[in-house]
């Protein structure tokens, strides 16, 4: 397979087309696409799953998975592609803290399938775990997921089976689940970044891995903001946007920034923040959500790209494979183009929410979990083994507990547990300087150990694992009993 830098340099030409800003001069577009059409301008917002239950405190949606070639803005559709709902990604399931949910889901893809409500605390019946309990929902069949929400906030849901072939297929959505009374921002924006990796010359889903590929993660040519590279969303200056970033990637860490625009984050996997933090860039790792906070203080008539900057996958200086498919480590996702005129804003501030901050780890340890990987082996483990040989990890509910996550390997994993919520205190030796909310996946740099704190209080049996999708594939794995 080749990599073609040229593919994504498309990207990067067509907004620079619509490229007003300094920075136009130096996006790194080439000339030969002044052809090229400009994706039509959408408007700032969602489209939300029709709610079928006009009841108070019930949500009912139709939810359907099914084979869809869809146009990563390549102009040519992906014949392997899949989609919720015929779109990619699937309409955000909207709902309210405290709302019944149920998702009468249908699997219309020759695949089986099960599917992960990520962050969510559901109940383990249907928190989608198939490919380690079996009974997974056949092509053709249908299941229904029935769960409370107990969380408001940013969440995401994707299959969980077969991860690797289906979320890059495009099988994956957001869901905004709002707190009671909550001030809405003048436009609410899920952000589903994604990446795709193409066959240079058909352009279509590049082969199924190869064992490199797997115990390196599978990074795309092509990087999507919402299921497109060239998307343009209209914005007018003095409105207060609320972007919901997810990291949909198999394997990619992004780090994006919005051109001339502070960002200010004000909450992540679990959550609103307490005390909100101004980035100039934001380092996202594969299943992390962050919401984020931007005024429109741009010009009118102007545009501004959201862009991705380079992020090694491997300890520094050791790089083994290229992540940046562009080679100049600027990578354009998505224009924002302002109308023109101004407005005078809501002046949106997120909630303010109730979160215990335990700041250091409790003499309470849990586990620690080892994650490792032996490159001449090519196997990755946690504990020293591979699921389903990876031990079983018992805690109690309801205790003040510490957690360790070492990563004796040279590369970053995103450690990911289901069900529970927790908060990172130190990384590397260093306490985490501001409390980051409550993280239900969280980035282990190489070498180094994370810690965390919580008192679990969801019970059951949890699947733990490593977010890039090529490793949990390959048994990055194992379970928590929680009780
Ligand atoms: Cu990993």
């Amino acid at each position: 397979m080749r990599y073609s830098p040229l593919l994504l340099g498309l990207a990067g030409c067509m907004s620079a087309m619509d490229m007003t800003t300094d920075s136009a001069a130096d996006s790194g577009g080439d000339s030969g696409a002044d052809t090229a059409e400009l994706a039509p301008l959408e408007a700032c917002g969602y489209t939300a799953m029709p709610d079928l239950d006009p009841a108070d405190g019930a949500v009912e949606v139709n939810l359907t998975a099914s084979a869809l070639a869809w146009d990563p803005g390549t102009g040519v559709p992906l014949e392997g592609g899949m989609a919720f709902n015929g779109s990619v990604p699937g309409p955000v399931l909207e709902a309210t803290l405290g709302d019944r949910v149920t998702v009468h889901f249908t699997n219309d893809t020759a695949m089986e399938m099960s599917l992960h409500w990520h962050g969510l605390r559901v109940t383990p019946e249907v928190d989608g775990i198939q490919q380690m309990m079996g009974d997974p929902i056949e092509p053709g069949e249908s299941f229904d997921y029935t769960f409370t929400l107990q969380d408001a906030g940013f969440y995401w849901f994707h299959t969980h089976m077969d991860t690797a072939t289906t979320i890059e297929a495009g099988l994956y959505a957001p869901i905004v689940v709002h707190a009671p009374g909550e001030v809405k921002p003048d436009c609410d924006l899920p952000v589903v970044l994604d990446d795709v990796l193409l066959d240079e010359d058909t352009l279509q889903i590049a082969p199924p891995d190869t064992s490199m590929m797997q115990l390196m993660g599978r990074l795309g040519t092509v990087l999507m903001m919402n299921g497109r590279n060239d998307r343009r969303v209209a914005w007018t200056k003095g409105q207060t946007t609320l972007l919901r970033l997810v990291n949909a990637s198999n394997a990619r860490y992004w780090d994006v920034y919005l051109e001339g625009h502070q960002l200010t984050v004000v909450g992540t996997d679990g959550g609103f923040l307490a005390e909100p933090y101004p980035v100039d860039d934001l380092v996202i790792a594969p299943g992390e959500r962050y919401m984020v906070a931007v005024e429109a203080t741009g010009e009118p008539g102007q545009s501004y790209r959201l862009m991705n900057k380079r992020v090694q996958l491997h300890e520094e200086g050791g790089d083994m494979i290229e992540v940046d498919p562009l080679g100049n480590g600027e990578n354009p996702v998505a224009t924002f183009v302002y109308g023109e005129g101004e407005v005078t804003g809501t002046g949106w501030t997120p909630p303010t929410p109730d979160v215990p901050a335990w700041g250091a780890p409790v003499a309470n340890v849990g586990h620690h979990w080892l994650l490792a990987e032996d490159m001449m082996g090519g196997t990755v483990s946690i504990d020293g083994a591979s699921w389903p040989d990876v031990p079983m990890v018992d805690v109690a509910q309801n205790v003040d507990t510490t957690f360790e996550v070492e990563n004796s390997s040279e590369m970053h994993h995103p450690f990911h547990i289901h069900g529970n919520r927790f908060q990172m205190v130190e990384v590397g030796g260093v306490a985490v300087p501001a409390s980051q909310g409550w993280k239900d996946t969280f980035d282990v740099p190489p070498r180094t150990t994370v810690k965390l704190v919580s008192a679990l209080d969801n019970p059951g049996e949890w699947m733990y694992h490593c977010h890039i999708l090529e490793h949990a594939d390959k048994g990055m794995a194992g379970l928590m009993t929680v009780e």
